[in-house]
């Protein structure tokens, strides 16, 4: 009698169990990770301080919605920025609010509250469970590198300009916790020997910090032009600002649209460092002012307009000091130290370049001054030094500066010589690490590569990620060393397709090698994250070589 409906209470029960598990697993959208979603975790570049993956899913929907934790404008922008990444591959059209974190599900919460210590300026803490991603960081800074993470964890597609209707937009619930290595990340681009639109440029900046790159050097003049406007000296670039390599017709920024790359850099968390090159590389400004020439003026008025035919007519000859150039030898021009007229314009470009330069630094190059006497030289870079200083400003150099007088204040650019390095660093400066054969992305991948040169090194990818600042010039410690920069020089490159060519694949390793701890990398784990951006270049139409040494998976 009674046996019968035990084993009907048994069944029923569990069932019971069954249909409330069930129920429960709908109820918590509980999702479990892909394999797709899994290896995109486990491919950020630059890897993380620590990455652990819970098993689960996070799907951003129409219903998804980014909240932040504060009124701010700043952090508002950020918002935007991360709305402004995710809508158009999506075709949602996420909204940004203000909230406390707690209001349900779907959020994507960016919080400048409960960040630790250790994580600095530019850490973050992204905590990713089945119904909510918490962005968690010290400064709108760290929240701007943390959705750089953010953004590699969803599919690559999601980097397309245009709706991916097939597009499902998982991610791996887990935490990341992550803070850079060094405080210096660059990349110098030289818009001197082929100008770039302020559009480019803007191009450039979003490329590098996607990689989390927080510095872009601009190099301004060169013997093939002067590209920034200088109002006490206008035919700087009415004239210098007339060439390039190759004869095109060049440009320059005016001071407006100075102002306009450094607050888009600005909202990308990137310092603009502005590089004036003197006392050599200085030719299109000896073009503009026939008085700055060394010895007597030549063979026209002083001010006087170059015609541009004459210019043509030494197209391919010998560099000239003083008539227009615009092919691509180097060290073959210098400013006279002798001369008044000289320290006036020094005082007045610089004066100018720090006034419209919110960030603390001016570049005055010094590199390959072959032409200049070495007295002459010091006495420049001790001037230069001054004048800097005089407005407000620290100075950087390329190496050579090394044998000025130097102090702690001076950041040195290390890019070739061991000698200089050690020299600078010894006087006490900073350095900052872009050593030739490693990170000049305007080197040959190998000798079949069509761009570039190769004076340096045919540098393939797997070299100008295998190497480390600390390790690189015996007798340099780490507490000298502000990072690294990867020199994007232009003589062969014309379009923008041509940069992004020499640029990938290999700056995301020079950013790597300036985030992550050098413990934490290793070439063999490397590439195969590397091999997995490729999907997000395509969406995202980048130009890149797909080196052999490389797992693509695209
Ligand atoms: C050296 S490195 C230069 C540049 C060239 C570059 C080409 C340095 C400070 N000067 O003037 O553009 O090589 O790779």
């Amino acid at each position: 009698m009674f046996k019968a409906p035990l084993k009907i209470i048994l069944v029923i029960r569990v069932c019971l169990i069954m249909i409330s598990f069930v129920f429960l697993l709908s109820c918590n959208n509980s999702k479990p990770t892909s394999p797709e979603a899994k290896l995109t975790f486990e491919s950020v570049i630059p890897k993380p301080v620590t990455a652990t993956m819970t098993g689960n899913t996070f799907v951003v929907t129409n219903k998804t919605t980014i909240v932040i934790d504060s009124s701010g404008k700043e952090i508002f922008a950020i918002g935007n920025y991360l709305a402004g990444k995710l809508n158009p591959a999506t075709g949602f059209d996420l909204p940004v609010s203000v909230g406390d974190g707690t209001s349900g599900s779907g959020t994507i919460f960016l919080t400048i509250r409960g960040g630790e210590r250790q994580w600095g300026p530019e850490g973050y803490e992204l905590k990713i469970s089945e119904d909510q991603i918490k962005l968690t960081a010290n400064t709108s800074a760290g929240l701007f590198l943390g959705i750089q993470t953010l953004r590699q964890l969803l599919p690559g597609k999601i980097e397309q300009s245009t709706v991916a209707h097939e597009g499902v937009w998982e991610i791996a619930t887990g935490t990341i916790r992550d803070y850079p290595e060094y405080a210096w990340r660059g990349s110098m681009l030289d818009v001197a020997r082929h100008f770039r639109s302020v559009e480019d440029v803007k191009h450039y900046i979003d490329l590098i910090s996607y990689y989390k790159m927080n510095v872009l050097h601009l190099h301004l003049s060169d013997d093939q032009g002067w590209r920034i406007e200088i109002k006490s000296w206008p035919n700087l670039t009415k004239t210098g600002g007339d060439t390039q390599v190759g004869g095109g017709k060049g440009g320059f920024y005016t001071q407006e649209q100075y102002a306009d790359i450094i607050a888009y850099a600005k909202s990308r968390y990137i310092t603009i460092v502005p590089e004036i090159d003197m006392p050599g590389h200085i030719n299109a400004a000896l073009v503009s002012y026939a008085e700055l020439n060394p010895g007597p003026p030549i063979n026209r008025e002083p001010g006087s307009r170059i015609n541009p035919a004459q210019g043509s007519q030494i197209l391919n000859g010998k560099p000239t000091p003083g008539l227009p150039y615009t092919g691509i030898e180097v060290g073959f021009s210098t400013l006279d130290i002798k001369k008044e007229v000289t320290l006036k314009f020094v005082n007045d470009v610089l004066r100018e370049l720090a006034l419209m330069t919110p960030g603390p630094y001016l570049h005055i190059g010094g590199d390959e001054a072959a032409v200049t006497k070495k007295p002459d030289y010091i006495a420049f870079v001790n001037r230069f030094k001054e004048i800097v200083e005089a407005n407000g400003k620290r100075m950087i150099g390329w190496e050579e500066i090394a044998q000025a007088d130097l102090d702690s204040s001076v950041t040195v650019q290390y890019w070739d010589s061991k000698k200089y390095a050690k020299m600078a660093a010894e006087k006490g400066a900073k350095l900052i690490f872009s050593p030739a054969e490693k990170v000049y992305l305007d080197m040959q991948y190998d000798s079949t590569t069509k761009l570039g040169l190769h004076w340096a090194a045919y540098i393939e990818v797997d070299s100008s990620y295998m190497w480390d600042p600390v390790t690189r010039v015996e007798g340099i410690g780490r507490e000298q060393i502000l990072g690294v920069e990867a020199p994007l020089w232009s003589e062969t490159l014309v379009t923008m397709d041509d940069v992004e060519y020499m640029l990938f694949p290999r700056l995301p390793g020079v950013a790597e090698v300036g985030w992550t701890a050098a413990k934490n990398r290793d070439w063999d784990d490397y590439k195969v994250r590397l091999g997995n951006q490729s999907k997000r270049w395509k969406a995202m139409d980048i130009n890149f070589y797909r080196s052999p040494k490389v797992p693509w998976i695209d």
